[in-house]
């Protein structure tokens, strides 16, 4: 038994992963994996909640795969897989559902913004993907839960969810975990509008910068980035673009944003715009080439999920059994 604490976190294969992404999650995935005992998912069952064309799953769910790992997560370090290829997540799902009320899950915000005004025709799964999540948590025995600040509701939720698995199947039934969130990064905003988040999902593509945008891309939407008015360099609230923009830059180049203001008090957005669009391009540089290291070589992804889906099967199938045992199911005769 490793005495570290257990990780877990998912992303879904759903489209064009940007850098809030990297820069709120799967940077500190890879940076933060020697203290952990991680896993890490690729989250398909929620990417579905959306329509999917088919062909378009499939390679963003590899392509998600590639990405932990370009981004430095090691296999040896950490279990990465497929949600699907687990099949204890829909299983330990179905039994949260009775934990949870309809009222909570309507209350939830991403339900809300999803849904906007028109509750009665969303599909269930929209409404009822906060309790695979918890499922997801809960079967790794996971302590901490790395996430944006757009998560935090759901790893509350799965806190009262494993709370009252508890108190009605006994301690001990399912650990409690806690989300972790780090202060800066943990919610990049979009270059279009500083006061929505950067969204893969988002209406226009000048809303964020893919990881896998070249950099002439990169080069042409932070040129288009809107700024604040007043032309100076510095962060506040008042300036919630500028804001955004020195932050990305002080991540990209792990420089502190009062260091990025001192060196560009007096100097206009011209120079500052081009020196960050240097720290991205270059930043990213070395991820996209693992990348396409990795997309040429689709055998060894594949060895690694197959790996991954039988380590975190031995794991999440204890759990659930702990559960289904708890409940009063009679377990499958050996
Ligand atoms: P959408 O924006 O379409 O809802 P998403 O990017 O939020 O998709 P995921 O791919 O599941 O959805 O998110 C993966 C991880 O990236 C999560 O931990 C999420 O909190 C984090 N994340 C998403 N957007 C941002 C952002 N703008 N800034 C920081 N972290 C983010
Ligand atoms: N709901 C999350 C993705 C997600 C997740 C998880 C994150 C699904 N299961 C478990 C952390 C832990 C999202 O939309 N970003």
């Amino acid at each position: 038994m490793s005495a570290k604490p257990t990780v877990f976190s998912g992303i879904q294969p759903s489209g064009n992963l940007h850098i809030g992404n990297y820069l709120g999650a799967i940077k500190n995935f890879a940076a933060n994996q020697a203290q952990y005992h991680n896993y890490f998912c690729v989250v398909d069952h929620h990417a579905i909640t959306l329509p999917q064309e088919p062909a378009a799953l499939r390679q963003q769910t590899l392509e998600l795969a590639n990405a932990y790992l370009a981004a430095g997560l090691d296999p040896t370090e950490v279990t990465l897989f497929v949600q699907s290829h687990v099949s204890e997540h829909t299983e330990m799902g179905w039994m949260l559902n009775t934990f949870v009320y309809f009222g909570e899950l309507k209350r939830m915000t991403q339900f809300k913004e999803k849904a906007g005004k028109r509750q009665e025709e969303v599909n269930v799964g929209i409404f009822d993907y906060p309790v695979l999540m918890a499922a997801d948590i809960v079967l790794y025995d996971a302590d901490f839960v790395p996430v944006g600040e757009d998560q935090r509701q759901h790893v509350e939720l799965t806190r009262d969810i494993a709370n009252r698995v508890n108190y009605r199947l006994g301690e001990g039934t399912l650990v409690v975990p806690e989300a972790l969130i780090k202060k800066e990064g943990a919610r990049i905003m979009g270059l279009d509008d500083p006061t929505k988040k950067m969204s893969k999902s988002a209406t226009t593509p000048r809303n964020y910068i893919a990881l896998l945008d070249d950099a002439d891309t990169i080069r042409q939407k932070l040129r288009a980035a809107v700024t604040d008015s007043g032309a100076d360099i510095r962060a506040g609230e008042d300036k919630p673009a500028v804001t955004n923009l020195l932050t990305i830059y002080s991540l990209f180049a792990d420089v502190p944003v009062p260091v990025l203001e001192e060196r560009y008090a007096g100097k206009g957005y011209a120079d500052f715009k081009r020196d960050l669009t240097d720290v991205v391009i270059d930043s990213l540089a070395p991820f996209q080439a693992r990348l396409r290291e990795l997309d040429a070589n689709p055998d060894y992804t594949a060895a690694v999920l197959k790996e991954g889906a039988e380590r975190a099967r031995a794991k999440a199938s204890t759990v659930l059994t702990r559960v289904k045992g708890r409940m009063g199911y009679v377990l499958p005769f050996s």
